[in-house]
């Protein structure tokens, strides 16, 4: 449960949220023209919502998948700049994002935990079969799993349900250097905890890039402000150039 005191350079750890993606055109979920602005979260992004009516959180999240698969939507500066980061850096990178999206893989980032889920797979409720499904998904698809229709499910994390692979999270935070949270309004956890677990375990620099302070802005020892696109290549840039 400690950081690396010596002056080689540690494990970096990057949490990332849906602001990296603004500038890719894909929509934040709180900001004003946010998505909770058009919709209640309470009937999309909850198991009891499903349940209530699963036509509307297909529909809701077969026009994300639509909007994804757009060719205007690509990886921006910031998702390119945390790949250069993982290239270059001589020690690990993991890139911890609360993003269903592929932009980061896109951009050339290999070691990422999608915390939220992944908007290119589904799961069956039934059997648990996991498979890429980049296309609209009905109650009349069937599983490839165990044959039983309806049963499949985006593979994203809803309100009340576990996020996925925590404990490779927790280990990686309890063993980095530095703490960088992206574009992330800080409301929702696990996610919005993870800094005051890196203060608590370790003795890692805290850093937040954000368009503006977020919920937890007073956690974090250090702060640079402005949109994804500038911000986090000029901070990977100080930080490979050993000036940061
Ligand atoms: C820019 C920019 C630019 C704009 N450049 N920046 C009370 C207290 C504490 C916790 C709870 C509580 N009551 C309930 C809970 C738990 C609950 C929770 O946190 N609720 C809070 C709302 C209070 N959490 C959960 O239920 C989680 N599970 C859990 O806790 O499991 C443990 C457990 C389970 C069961 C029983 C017991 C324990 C699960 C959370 C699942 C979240 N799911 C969603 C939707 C699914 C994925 C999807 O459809 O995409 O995930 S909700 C939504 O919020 C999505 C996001 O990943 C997540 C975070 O949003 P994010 O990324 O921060 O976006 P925004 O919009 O909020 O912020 C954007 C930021 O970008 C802003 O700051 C802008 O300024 C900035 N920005 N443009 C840079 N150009």
């Amino acid at each position: 449960m400690s950081s690396d005191t010596s002056t080689r350079p540690g494990n970096i750890v990057i949490l990332t949220g849906a602001g990296i993606s603004k500038e890719s055109g894909l929509d934040t979920f709180r900001c004003a023209d946010g998505i909770w602005s058009r919709v209640n979260l309470e009937d999309v992004a909850t198991p009891e919502g499903f349940a209530r009516d699963p036509e509307l959180v297909h529909a809701f999240y077969n026009a994300r998948r639509e909007k994804l698969s757009d060719p205007a939507v690509q990886p921006n500066a910031a998702h390119a700049a945390l790949a250069r980061l993982e290239a270059e850096w001589p020690a690990e990178v993991l890139l911890v994002t609360q993003n269903i999206d592929d932009l980061h893989e896109r951009a050339g980032s290999r070691e990422i935990i999608h915390m939220h889920g992944e908007l290119n797979k589904v799961r069956c409720q039934a059997c648990e079969h996991l498979v890429v499904w980049p296309d609209a998904l009905s109650l009349e698809h069937t599983c490839a799993g165990c044959g039983r229709k309806g049963t499949l499910r985006p593979h994203v994390v809803w309100f009340g349900e576990m996020p996925l692979e925590m404990e490779r999270i927790y280990d990686a935070l309890s063993q980095c250097s530095l703490f960088v949270s992206i574009g992330t309004s800080g409301q929702v956890y696990p996610a919005a905890g993870f800094v005051s677990h890196v203060r608590m375990y370790t003795r890692a620099r805290t850093v937040e890039l954000n368009l503006e302070p977020s919920t937890g802005a007073t956690l974090f020892e250090e702060a640079f402000y402005g949109p994804a696109s500038g911000v986090v290549p000029a901070f990977v840039e100080r930080l490979l150039a050993g000036r940061s």
